[in-house]
This record gives C-alpha cells, sequence and structure tokens, in this order.
C-alpha cells in the first residue's frame, strides 16, 4: 500500500533557496535567411567552463553557419564569441531544406571534439537527412577539416523541424545518433525518429533502428530540436524533444522527455516538460515565427539542477538572430550522500526517487527504498532545508552506521517487496531542499539507507 503524504501540511516553514530562473539573450547578425536551426553546449575550448554553439542553416548558400560562444558563466553569459562574426561549414548540405540540427562528439580517437550538423534535405535526393561531420574543433570555435556528406532516408515527407542528438544507447562504446523530423504528415504534428547506431570515423553508422513516434497534438509548431541527457534517478539516457508552438496568441517551447531510452532508442514512459512562454521578433501572429529551434540540457552552476537553453532562430529586422532563452535549474535534483548499513550484516538498502520521474513542484514525489527484503516494517525520515550534521550510532552499538535526518518520519509503505512513500509537493515550492533516509526493520535485524538530498525544481 502506498499512502500520499501532502508536503505542505508536514512542512514548518517552506525554506525555498535558489528559484530556477530564465534569461534570455541574443546573439545576432548572422544573415537574413535561415532554413534551421540548433544549440549545442559541451566542452570545446578545454577550460572548466562550458562552451556554447549556435548553428543556422543559411538558405541562399545552402552552408551551415555557427557562432562560438566561450565559457559561458553560471547565468550562462559567455567570457567571449570567438571570431566576432561567425564560423561556415564550407560544404553546402542540399539544396533545400526543412530544419537543421547539430551535435558534439568525438569520432577519429584524438579527444578534440567533432560537431556533427544534419538537415533534411527536400531537394535532391528528395526527403533525405545530409549530414556531414566539422572534425577537431579548436578552443576559438573553428574546424580543421570536414567529412564526406552523409545521406539516409526514410523517416518522413515534410519537416517543421529537425534535431539530432548524440549518446550512447548499447553495448558497444560507440557514439550512437539520434536523427529526429518534427514531421507534418497527419492532423498534427509528430516526432519522428531514428537511431543510427555506433558510427565509425567519418560519422556513418553501422545500422539503423526503426522509426519512433511520438504524437503532439501541435499544429503550428515551427523549429524543433532533441537532446539526450539524464534526468532521472536511472542513469540510462533520456531523450528530450522540443518545438517552438507559434498559434495565434502567445508563443511556447512545447517539450517532451522519454526516459531512460533502451539500446533501439526507444522509451516506455514519455510525459511533457513544463511548458514556457517565449515572444520573438518576427512577424507572424504578431509573436514571431522562427526559422528554427532546438535545445541543449547542461549544469552551468553549484545547483545541481540541470539548466536547460531554449534557442530558436529569430527572423528579426533587419538581420536575423538567436534568442537564447536559459531555464535554470529546471529539472529538480536527487543525490545519494553518505552510505548505508545492515546490522547485523554487510551492504545496504538504497534510497532513490523513482525512476522516470522528476521532482516537481505540483507534482508527487516518491520516495523509494530498494533491497529491503530482509525487513517487515519501516519509515522514512525526513528534513527540510539545510542538511543537519551526521550521528554516528555505532555509540548504541550499530557500527558502521549514520543517522542522517533526524527530522520527521512517515510510514515507509509496501515492505518487504516494493518499499516506498509518496508526498505531494504544493506550487509554490521551487528550491525546496529536502533530505530523506529509510530505516527497516524486522526479522532480519535493522537497516539504514544512506541519505537522498532532493531539491525541487519546477521543470
Ligand atoms: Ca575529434
Ligand atoms: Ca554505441
Ligand atoms: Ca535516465
Ligand atoms: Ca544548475
Amino acid at each position: 500500500m502506498k499512502q500520499n503524504w501532502t508536503m505542505s501540511s508536514l512542512a514548518f516553514g517552506v525554506l525555498s533557496t535558489a528559484l530556477a530562473t530564465g534569461q534570455n539573450y541574443a546573439y545576432g547578425n548572422i544573415g537574413n535567411d535561415f532554413d534551421g536551426a540548433d544549440v549545442v553546449i559541451g566542452n570545446v575550448a578545454g577550460t572548466s567552463r562550458p562552451d556554447m554553439i549556435l548553428v543556422a542553416m543559411e538558405d541562399a548558400t545552402n552552408v551551415a553557419r555557427y557562432i562560438f560562444l566561450r565559457d559561458l558563466a553560471d547565468d550562462g553569459r559567455p567570457a567571449a564569441r570567438l571570431p566576432s562574426q561567425w564560423h561556415t561549414i564550407a560544404t553546402p548540405l542540399g539544396g533545400e531544406q526543412d530544419g537543421l540540427g547539430a551535435a558534439l562528439t568525438e569520432l577519429n580517437g584524438n579527444s578534440r571534439p567533432d560537431l556533427v550538423v544534419a538537415v533534411l534535405d527536400v531537394g535532391n535526393p528528395a526527403n533525405a537527412f545530409r549530414w556531414i561531420v566539422a572534425f577537431d574543433l579548436g578552443p576559438d570555435g573553428s574546424y580543421t577539416s570536414l567529412s564526406p556528406i552523409h545521406s539516409f532516408s526514410g523517416l518522413g515527407d515534410t519537416a517543421d523541424g529537425v534535431g539530432v542528438a548524440i549518446g550512447n544507447l548499447d553495448n558497444d562504446p560507440r557514439p550512437d545518433m539520434i536523427l529526429m523530423g518534427l514531421d507534418v504528415g497527419g492532423p498534427y504534428e509528430e516526432f519522428r525518429y531514428r537511431v543510427g547506431l555506433n558510427l565509425n570515423a567519418a560519422g556513418q553508422p553501422s545500422n539503423w533502428t526503426d522509426i519512433q513516434f511520438i504524437a503532439t497534438g501541435l499544429t503550428e509548431a515551427d523549429g524543433a530540436g532533441c537532446a539526450l541527457a539524464n534526468l532521472d534517478s536511472d542513469p540510462r539516457p533520456d531523450l528530450v524533444l522540443t518545438c517552438y508552438d507559434d498559434p495565434s496568441g502567445p508563443n511556447r517551447f512545447v517539450s517532451y522527455v522519454g526516459y531512460n531510452l533502451d539500446a533501439r532508442g526507444r522509451s516506455i514512459q514519455w510525459e511533457t516538460l513544463s511548458s514556457h512562454f517565449v515572444g520573438l521578433h518576427g512577424s507572424e501572429n504578431g509573436d514571431g515565427q522562427p526559422e528554427g529551434a532546438g535545445i541543449a540540457v547542461t549544469n552551468l552552476d553549484s545547483d545541481p539542477r540541470l539548466d536547460l537553453a531554449f534557442v530558436a532562430n529569430d527572423p528579426g529586422n533587419p538581420a536575423n538572430f538567436f534568442s537564447v532563452d536559459f531555464r535554470r535549474n529546471f529539472i529538480g535534483s536527487s543525490s545519494p550522500f553518505g552510505s548505508g548499513c545492515r546490522s547485523p550484516g554487510t551492504g545496504a538498502p538504497g534510497i532513490r526517487v523513482a525512476p522516470a520521474t522528476r521532482p516537481r513542484e505540483g507534482d508527487a514525489l516518491t520516495i523509494q527504498v530498494t533491497d529491503a527484503t530482509a525487513y517487515q516494517a519501516g519509515a522514512l525520515l525526513f528534513g527540510i532545508g539545510a542538511a543537519p550534521a551526521p550521528f554516528d550510532l555505532s555509540v548504541f552499538g550499530l557500527v558502521g552506521c549514520t543517522h542522517y535526518v533526524p527530522g520527521a518520519q512517515v510510514p515507509l509503505f509496501g515492505l518487504p517487496i516494493a518499499a516506498s512513500t509518496s508526498f505531494y509537493i504544493p506550487g509554490g515550492n521551487d528550491g525546496l531542499r529536502l533530505h530523506f533516509q529509510g530505516l527497516a526493520f524486522g526479522a532480519g535485524g535493522i537497516a539504514l539507507t544512506g541519505r537522498l538530498d532532493v531539491i525541487i525544481g519546477n521543470g
């Protein structure tokens, strides 16, 4: 049995700290007609700070241009734009594009980052994804050489946006590439993607997975992107899909997360991230129509909650610019601390936020205790605010055991197989810090988990 507890009825004063915040920057003057855009954040320059690359497809010449922004500060502001204008990927990528995506990886074995840029080309050959690798980016973002153009058909006939994400999904350490198109084939737009598994040194996969379809219910999206990151307590990568929805009225980024992709790129659990409204400067319906959009997931600051960059290429006047909207500390976090114990015995049960969920205000937070099958009863200890000092329980004969959370306690349900307790986190608790420790006892003796530190987000 699982019972919900309302955190507001248990809380004694809300101790919100850093609120998730939005910050918007514009990077402009790169031309005036584009067919797709994306954002990549990674470590290119080799310093301790992340770097950001903004990529767009120039319509007249069909070449990709990118802006390199070095050493992002905690607020997402770069230390330098190198060079002051843009880099150009000199090889034309096709004749007519419906979107562009980009991702960073390392393909050719020299530990210098390689930038993959893909478009959906509706020209020649028809409706093919075409991608190229700009190898070995230097500290100013410039590349050293280019791969041949690769192409692949079979994802759809039209696209209102394209994304690329690269990570590792299977047991082969070579990188796996997700190619995504936001397709308008039916009454509603849908994300479609396939995985090119195990890229070789030139950026060509060894084989492709089946198409995955993610419905949106949207009809007016312009521009889309995707990113791989880990958003939950299961270490397998999660896929974030986003698009810029511009119906009449306010425009917003609409985003979806598919948790814990398997080796074929499939997720059995999809849900939406919080939408947020970002007005652009173009003319459609007074709130802007982008020529491309993208997303990047990173962590800029000492707050462990992930920071997301939502980017659109805005057809401003007279020249296009990138609108970069950082949602800092958007995704609630959970971090284990210390270690648990069993008495008698060795090892310890684990504690985690339920996989495929995020600690989020206005939502249920489920804390699970794992590996506690020897016990018949238990409690979940919890505290709010700064973590207290640990207390060593050896003085009571529990050698190797530590009491981390001397706050309140609620029952732990579902022992011995599926121990968990759920709390409802009301709205207005973005930034709330919580600490948990599991306690289980019975015929097997007594066991304590380590501490789990949770920070609530609003994403
Ligand atoms: Ca390289
Ligand atoms: Ca792989
Ligand atoms: Ca995951
Ligand atoms: Ca953060």
